[in-house]
């Protein structure tokens, strides 16, 4: 047990705040860091959210009308604002505020009453630029309170925090994968029919702005039949574009090679098996594009995007990390997020990109041992506030 109060006996409390600024990232990581944190690491885990809405999209269990409820072991409280008072017991061990998003001032000040002292950490968004070793950990002393609170940086070097990875998930993935009565039932449940599940499956999750009519336009020639799964809600114009009628889950269309099937939007454990069950896999933002590495599965990263074109500085920075690929998935990727302009070359990229795909897939385990030499966000989170404590 992490000792960071006075009580030795008593269970480690942690509260982690989370404001949706869009989409599902942010709930996505704050409720996989909770249930690991609580799960795989017994700290009793408050989360605070300020949007149900988006929650209960990724995890059906949650009532979006509850001001504090238990789902899976973990205490989710509905943050609604900036008010509230607090007393001392009301203050956890660690706090931890994703992504700079202001804890409540009357909880920070009670924090600053409490003996010992909560551990605070800010945790940051994932980069593989540089400077991210240079600032992780770093401390911000607080201009009013005797208070600090510690930068943590997930990454993909030994002098970031890693990234978040639980603790059986390789192993319930190998069991997935090397089941293929597994795959056919979890595919056939999501309406994915036995002549679709023998071609090439390709799902797909990314920003409305994706050059995907480019992309049909080239898996529409595609020497191997194709089959794009894709969420509810994700790209809908240019999905209702190709089926020739509105997105919703259920419908499909078939185009020369390739054909296109709208999934429901799933639960986030069933989005993992979607993941591991395709050949390819298109991901976005942050939490996606983490579990894409996990899948041991060639993807195809869009990038969440910034003024001036900051996040195609976040992107090479990834591909020139990253080990588990060809020039063709450079090609591909930089293309995808309009990094580079294949001049209408879209069909020799994929063409490319398809003869390479089982040489990325072997690549992948390889990336996959890479990262876990780093350690696991989450241990190492705790292991840092070990040595605060
Ligand atoms: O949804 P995202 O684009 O989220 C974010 C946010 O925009 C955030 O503000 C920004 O900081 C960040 O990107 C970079 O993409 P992301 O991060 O991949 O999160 C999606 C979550 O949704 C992830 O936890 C997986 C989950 N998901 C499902 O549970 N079911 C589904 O069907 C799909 C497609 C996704």
């Amino acid at each position: 047990m992490l000792e960071v109060s006075n009580n030795k006996d008593a269970q480690t409390t942690l509260a982690l705040f989370c404001k949706v600024v869009d989409n599902y990232g942010d709930i996505g990581i704050c409720w996989r860091l909770a249930r690991q944190l609580a799960h795989e690491h017994g700290i009793a885990v408050n989360l605070w959210v300020d949007d149900l809405i988006s929650f209960k999209r990724i995890c059906p269990e949650v009532h979006t009308d509850q001001a504090e409820q238990d789902v899976a072991g973990i205490k989710v409280t509905h943050w609604r604002d900036q008010n509230g008072v607090f007393t001392l017991n009301d203050i956890a061990n660690i706090v931890i505020e994703f992504f700079g998003c202001d804890v409540p001032p009357a909880y920070i000040a009670t924090m600053a009453q409490c003996t010992p002292r909560p551990l605070w950490f800010n945790l940051e968004g994932l980069s593989a630029e540089e400077w991210v070793e240079g600032c992780h950990r770093l401390p911000s002393p607080h201009p009013q309170y005797s208070l600090i609170k510690y930068f943590f940086f997930p990454g993909f070097t030994d002098k970031t925090g890693g990234l978040i990875k639980e603790a059986q998930l390789s192993e319930q993935r190998q069991q997935f994968q090397s089941n293929s009565q597994a795959i056919v039932q979890f595919l056939s449940r999501l309406g994915v029919t036995a002549a679709e599940q023998e071609t090439l499956k390709v799902s797909l999750f990314c920003y409305p702005h994706a050059p995907v009519n480019d992309l049909f336009e080239a898996w529409k020639n595609s020497p191997v039949a194709i089959t794009c799964l894709v969420p509810e809600g994700v790209a809908s114009d240019a999905i209702t574009h190709f089926l020739g009628q509105t997105a919703v889950a259920g419908s499909h269309a078939t185009q020369g090679a390739l054909t296109v099937r709208v999934l429901p939007f799933i639960p986030q454990s069933d989005y993992d098996r979607l993941l591991w069950a395709c050949d390819l896999n298109f991901v976005r933002g942050e939490d996606s594009f983490v579990r894409a590495q996990w899948a041991n599965k060639p993807f195809v990263w869009h990038i969440y995007p910034q003024d001036e074109n900051l996040h195609h500085v976040k992107l090479k920075a990834f591909l020139n990390r990253y080990t588990a690929k060809t020039d063709a998935l450079d090609n591909l990727s930089l293309a995808w997020n309009t990094a580079s302009d294949p001049q209408g070359n879209w069909a020799d990229v994929w063409q490319t990109l398809l003869t390479e795909l089982p040489q990325i897939t072997l690549l992948s385990t390889e990336w996959e041992q890479e990262m876990l030499k780093n350690g696991n966000f989450s241990t190492n989170l705790l292991q840092f506030a070990t040595t605060l404590a």
